[in-house]
């Protein structure tokens, strides 16, 4: 044998000995190769049931800005949980508005203001009207029930009143404006009504001042005037001036009206609907809660 060969079985036996060698770690590279891919494999169940391997949201695509909101239009009024009296109302009205209705001819106009400034609103209820003027109802909320405290039709007061109703005092107006909020040059601040009616026989009038007692509203009669007259002519035949039931000399009761009027008026609009002011309005019963629901919309405190 050469050299040359022998070189050669002397390089292949090295050959086989390393690899024989080298065995152990080959397989134990393999055995953690193994554990390793197995490893991977719970890894991506995981992932998988963990969501982790949700594909990624897209990015949004830039849009156009979106339209600006409609500018809300400012309001005055106090939100509707500031007045819990505005719920009961509500619900008076809709739970007796065929007995209301009944007792009033039919209801022509619907007002809420706090008349006796105590913090409460009251319900104005102006029934079908006689004469020159139409009858006004007012409900306070009294331990927490909606109580009738005066009214022009007997009728109303007889179903709806409690133990606060004046059946000597009611009020006749021709619209909001016979309720003014005044106050004196002493600083007296109140509510005051101007009541008239009458036909061609015999006119009233009457001026009111509203307070409050055992936290219900009330009506003070500040002076009257009753006159008769001759239908044929129109005449004054004549005319008697009262308060309660004292008679006043016309001096007096013209210096108590004077009173009234030289008064600072504070400028304060009842916040009222009357049925022929909308073709949301009206004397049915949708009409009449379009009526209140506007008028409680459009409340604003007096104080
Ligand atoms: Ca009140």
């Amino acid at each position: 044998m050469s050299a040359e060969g022998t070189d050669c079985r002397v390089a292949s036996l090295l050959a086989i000995r390393n690899s024989i060698a080298l065995f152990p770690a080959l397989w134990y590279n393999a055995c953690i190769m193994k554990k390793t891919i197995l490893f991977l494999l719970v890894l991506c169940l995981c992932c998988t049931a963990c969501g982790c391997g949700k594909t990624a949201a897209p990015a949004p695509t830039p849009t156009a800005a979106p339209a600006p909101l409609p500018e809300l239009i400012p309001t005055t009024a106090l939100p509707a949980e500031e007045h819990d009296e505005f719920t009961l109302y509500r619900d008076f009205l809709e739970l007796n508005f065929v007995p209301l209705t009944t007792c009033c001819g039919f209801i022509s106009g619907v007002g809420l203001a706090d008349l006796d400034l105590d913090g409460t609103a009251e319900l104005i209820v102006f029934d079908a009207g006689a004469s020159s003027s139409m009858g006004v109802q007012f409900f306070d909320v009294i331990n927490g029930e909606v109580v009738c405290v005066s009214a022009s039709r007997t009728e109303v007061g007889t179903l709806f009143a409690g133990t606060n109703f004046d059946k000597r005092h009611y009020v006749d107006a021709v619209d909001f404006s016979a309720f003014r909020l005044i106050e004196l040059a002493d600083g007296q601040l109140f509510f005051t009504a101007s009541s008239m009616n009458g036909d061609d026989t015999l006119r009233f009038s009457e001026r009111f001042r509203f307070g409050c007692r055992e936290g219900a509203l009330t009506l003070e009669c500040l002076c009257t005037a009753n006159s008769g007259y001759d239908p044929e002519t129109g005449e004054c035949r004549y005319t008697v001036y009262t308060l309660d039931d004292a008679t006043l000399s016309e001096e007096e009761y013209a210096g108590i009206n004077a009173a009234l009027d030289s008064a600072a008026d504070m400028g304060y609009t009842v916040s009222g609907c009357f049925s022929w002011e909308s073709d949301s309005y009206g004397t049915d019963y949708p009409g009449v809660m379009a009526m209140f629901d506007a008028a409680a919309a459009a409340y604003v405190p007096a104080v």
